[in-house]
């Protein structure tokens, strides 16, 4: 078992910067006519007129209760007259979200993009007072080039910096010091320690753990026989602050892209038609990034939503869309013959990542 604790690296202030109601106020900037009316921005699935969930909602529509991932159906029983239902435009928001994250890489080298619109940076050799002016100046770039407000939590770890950016949402900034850390944390329950989920929140419930104080209580033997070694000793942790994740890039893994088709079929012609249609994209990507990949899968959610795969190695990398046409519809044909469901939606995906050799950069010339 598991006894190791871990220890702060000292010496180092980090910051989460995340937007607020993100896709919600990119539509507001392109259609000023929208602020001050509740504003939700929804996937549709296509499936009937109002299927989908809302992903997110800006705060007029927050306060009538519309929330990111509920049923659409549901939202519009919330609304009221000037309530303004949006499509969401996944190209537009990740225009801007490039756009600010590499105004934020200015600011360190340290840098970790954590989803679409948040990210760590980490300092060093700052002080407190230092970060937080370097946070206003964060705020007063992301305003005047792109327009957006964005809420900054600054701690001593990622995970103290993430709690404090939700501190005072929207706009907010805010500074947990190390000493300030145990009234922090003890302010807030378990279910609030980001990592938490509602699971984990429910199992330390039926523990009797219901406080910040009681979770530090527990001792780290009975933390781990519950959650395993690694989720009771983020916990121990976790409760007293401490997290010594690192800032990081995180490296991709994989690249792919998922349809809801229009309705749920087995017909081979229409699987490789609507499959070969999310080649382009991907394959853009994977040359984008220089990566190249040596698996390719097809996957199918089943009609009961289940997820069924069927995957295929090839003998080597590639970037190339003609290698993925070439063996698309004998991963489609394996599939068809095991699964005997109807398909309800499908996607392709590439893995097994390599960096692409032989293109040589400019410099290497010289
Ligand atoms: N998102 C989504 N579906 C979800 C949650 C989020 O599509 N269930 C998308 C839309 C959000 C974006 O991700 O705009 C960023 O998510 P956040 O959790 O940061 O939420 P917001 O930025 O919308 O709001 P907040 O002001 O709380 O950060
Ligand atoms: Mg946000
Ligand atoms: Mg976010």
């Amino acid at each position: 078992m598991c006894t190791h604790l871990l220890t702060d690296v000292e010496d180092r202030i980090v910051l989460l910067i995340d937007l607020d109601y993100f896709y919600a106020q990119c539509e507001e900037i392109r259609h000023p006519e929208f602020r001050g009316r509740p504003v939700a921005v929804c996937i549709y699935s296509g499936r009937t007129e109002n299927s989908g969930a809302v992903s997110t909602a800006n705060y007029e529509a927050r306060r009538i209760g519309i929330r990111s991932g509920i049923p659409i159906i549901a939202a519009r029983r919330m609304v009221t007259q000037d309530t303004v239902f949006l499509k969401a435009d996944l190209d537009y928001y990740d225009a801007v979200s490039m756009r600010v994250m590499s105004l934020l890489r200015m600011f360190s080298q340290k840098m970790e993009q954590a989803s679409v619109d948040e990210a760590y940076l980490e300092l060093r050799g700052k002080s407190y007072e230092e970060a937080e002016e370097i946070a206003r100046q964060i705020k007063e770039l992301i305003r005047k080039s792109e327009g957006l407000t964005c809420s900054i939590g600054i701690g001593k770890n990622k995970l103290i910096a993430k709690m404090a950016s939700g501190v005072n949402k929207p706009d907010g900034l805010t500074v947990v010091r190390p000493e300030e850390v145990d009234t922090f944390l003890l302010s807030k329950k378990p279910g609030d320690l980001y990592g938490v989920g509602k699971v984990t929140e429910s199992k330390l419930s039926e523990m009797g753990i219901e406080t910040i104080a009681q979770l530090r209580d527990a001792p780290l033997s009975r933390l781990q026989s519950v959650f395993g070694s690694s989720m009771g000793l983020w916990l121990y942790n976790a409760s007293r602050g401490i997290d010594d994740s690192p800032v990081e890039e995180r490296k991709r893994e994989q690249y792919g892209r998922i349809v809801t088709l229009k309705e749920n079929t087995r017909d081979r012609d229409t699987l490789i038609q609507e499959a070969s249609r999310l080649v382009p994209e991907v394959i853009s990507m994977v040359q984008e990034d220089r990566q190249q990949f040596r698996t390719l899968s097809f996957i199918g959610i089943l009609e009961d939503l289940s997820i069924r795969t069927k995957n295929r190695t090839l003998n080597e990398p590639t970037d190339n869309a003609q290698d993925v046409y070439a063996v698309l519809p004998q991963l489609i044909d394996s599939f068809l013959s095991e699964h005997t469901a109807l398909i309800r939606r499908i996607g392709i995906k590439v893995s097994n990542l390599s960096e692409k050799k032989g293109q040589k950069k400019l410099l290497d010339f010289s």
